[in-house]
């Protein structure tokens, strides 16, 4: 009889325990994640002139560089990627896991967009001017 009543006498504090850790989780990410609202999704911070591929996206989606710059692009997923334009005016190949390749900037100006092979849902744009 005693212990019964020990045990149901826990069970709330332990599920209160389990919701103020929740709680408490939530609460730290969710000021984490929205520190100023400034950020934005994407982030110019990574190397110029390269694009990079992760969780089968590129990374900037959007990467301006001057005409015939030599763009790095550098694959870290673990799947083989590529980036290829759409009116074919450059095109990596395909870039193995933990590879990189490169692609040269179309002299003209203008915008390309490019996409991968082998995901076609993947896709970029590399504006030229
Ligand atoms: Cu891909």
């Amino acid at each position: 009889m005693n212990r019964h009543s020990a045990l149901r006498a826990c069970r709330p504090v332990l599920l209160l325990a389990v919701l103020v850790a929740l709680l408490g989780l939530a609460g730290g990410c969710g000021g984490m994640s929205r520190p100023g609202g400034s950020g934005g999704a994407v982030t110019p911070s990574g190397p110029p002139n390269t694009i990079v591929i992760e969780k089968f996206a590129y990374q900037p989606v959007v990467l301006t560089v001057a005409p015939g710059t030599r763009v790095t692009v550098i694959n870290q997923d673990p799947a083989a990627h590529t980036v290829t334009a759409k009116d074919k005016s450059f095109d990596t190949g395909s870039i193995a896991m933990g590879e990189q390749g490169e692609i040269t900037a179309p002299r003209r100006s203008g915008s390309y967009p490019y996409y991968c092979r082998f995901h076609e849902y993947m896709s970029g744009t590399l504006i030229v001017k």
